[in-house]
C-alpha cells in the first residue's frame, strides 16, 4: 500500500508532481479552498505518515499536532525556517531538505541581481521601452563591478557560490558569520564592519528566528548612499521598513531582492522606486533545480518508508 502524505504548497515540476502520485496516495492541501482545509485535514489526518512541504509552506506545532501518525517532513527547499522543530523533536520526527541540488541556480539569481542593480539593466529597459532613449533624455552612466567589495552575509553553500561567481567578475570577497568559514576569504567581525566594508552586501544566510532582522537601519546605513543590498535569502532577515525608509531618504543606494517579509505582496512603497530591482523568491526556480529538488525530497520520503537512511537529514532538533 502506498504512504499517505499531506502535501503543502503547489507548482512542482511535472516529472515531481508525476512520480509524487505515481509513488503516495497525495492530499494537495493548496487544492482545497482556504476556508475548508482545516475539515479536510480532520479528514485526512489519521492516515497521513509523511509531510511534503515547501521551503516557505512548511509546518507548525498546530498542524502537527493534527497528525498523530506523522513520521516524516520532507522539505522541497534548502530552508527549513517554515518548519517547527520544537514540535517536531519530541516525537522524534525527521525533517529533510534539499541542499547542493540548486546551489548554483540561486547563486546565479543573486549575480543576476546584482548586475541588475549595478548596470540598472531594468531601469534601462524601460528607458528603452518607454522612449527614453529616442528622446535622448539624459542618461547616468551606472558603476563597474570590478575592484568593488562584495561582502557575503553567511558564506554556507549559497554564499560560497555567490562568491566565487563574484570573484570571476573581479570583485574583492569579505564575509560574516557567526562562525569562521572554512574560507581564505576576509572575515568581517561583526555585519555592521562588513556592510560599511562592502560596496554590495548580499544576503545568504539562512531565515528564522535567530536572524530575523539581522540587517537593519544600523547595517543599512553602514552600507550607505553607494551601497546595494541584494537579499536571496528570506525578507525576515531584513527590516524591510527600515529599508524602503533608507532608499527613500538616499541614505542606502540601491537594492535587489527576491524574498520580501511578507510574500507575494512585499512592500508597495518598493515597487515605486526606480533604484530597486525585485523578483518574485525564484532563486531555485528553473526547471533544473525544481525537478532535482523534488525528485530528492521524494527520495528522502521514500528511503524512510523503506527503512533506510535518510539522503539529505537535517542535522538539527531545535530551530
Ligand atoms: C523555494 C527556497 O522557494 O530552498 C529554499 O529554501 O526558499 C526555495 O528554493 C521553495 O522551497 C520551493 O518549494
Amino acid at each position: 500500500m502506498r504512504p499517505e502524505i499531506l502535501v503543502l504548497g503547489s507548482g512542482w515540476m511535472p516529472d515531481v508532481s508525476a512520480k509524487l502520485d505515481r509513488r503516495f496516495t497525495c492530499h494537495h492541501l493548496a487544492n482545497v479552498a482556504p476556508e475548508e482545509r482545516q475539515a479536510y485535514i480532520a479528514r485526512v489526518a489519521p492516515g497521513v505518515r509523511g509531510v511534503f512541504a515547501s521551503g516557505t509552506v512548511g509546518i507548525d506545532a498546530r498542524l502537527a499536532a493534527q497528525l498523530p501518525q506523522l513520521e516524516i517532513v520532507a522539505v522541497h527547499g534548502v530552508g527549513v525556517d517554515a518548519v517547527d522543530f520544537a514540535a517536531l523533536a519530541p516525537r522524534g520526527i525527521p525533517v529533510t531538505n534539499t541542499p547542493d541540488v540548486l546551489t548554483d541556480d540561486v547563486a546565479d539569481l543573486a549575480v543576476a541581481l546584482l548586475l541588475a542593480a549595478a548596470r540598472r539593466v531594468p531601469m534601462l529597459d524601460r528607458y528603452v521601452r518607454d522612449g527614453g532613449w529616442e528622446a535622448k533624455r539624459p542618461l547616468m552612466p551606472s558603476r563597474a563591478l570590478r575592484g568593488k567589495v562584495a561582502g557575503i552575509l553567511g558564506l554556507g553553500r549559497i554564499g560560497q557560490a555567490v562568491a566565487t561567481r563574484l570573484e570571476g567578475f573581479g570583485m574583492q570577497i569579505r564575509y560574516h558569520q557567526r562562525s569562521t568559514a572554512n574560507s581564505a576569504y576576509p572575515r568581517s567581525a561583526s555585519l555592521l564592519d562588513l556592510a560599511r566594508d562592502s560596496d554590495y552586501l548580499v544576503v545568504c544566510a539562512p531565515g528564522g528566528p535567530g536572524t530575523q532582522h539581522l540587517v537593519n537601519a544600523e547595517v543599512i546605513d553602514a552600507l550607505g548612499p553607494q551601497g546595494t543590498l541584494v537579499n536571496i535569502a528570506r525578507g525576515s532577515l531584513v527590516d524591510e521598513a527600515a529599508l524602503v525608509t533608507a532608499l527613500a531618504a538616499g541614505r542606502l543606494g540601491a537594492a535587489a531582492l527576491d524574498v520580501f517579509e511578507d510574500e507575494p505582496r512585499g512592500p508597495a512603497a518598493l515597487k515605486e522606486m526606480e533604484q530597486v530591482v525585485l523578483t518574485p523568491h525564484v532563486g531555485s526556480f528553473t526547471l533544473e533545480a525544481r525537478t532535482a529538488m523534488g525528485m530528492l525530497a521524494i527520495d528522502n520520503l521514500l528511503a524512510h518508508f523503506a527503512g533506510e537512511p535518510l539522503r539529505t537529514p537535517v542535522e538539527r532538533t531545535t530551530s
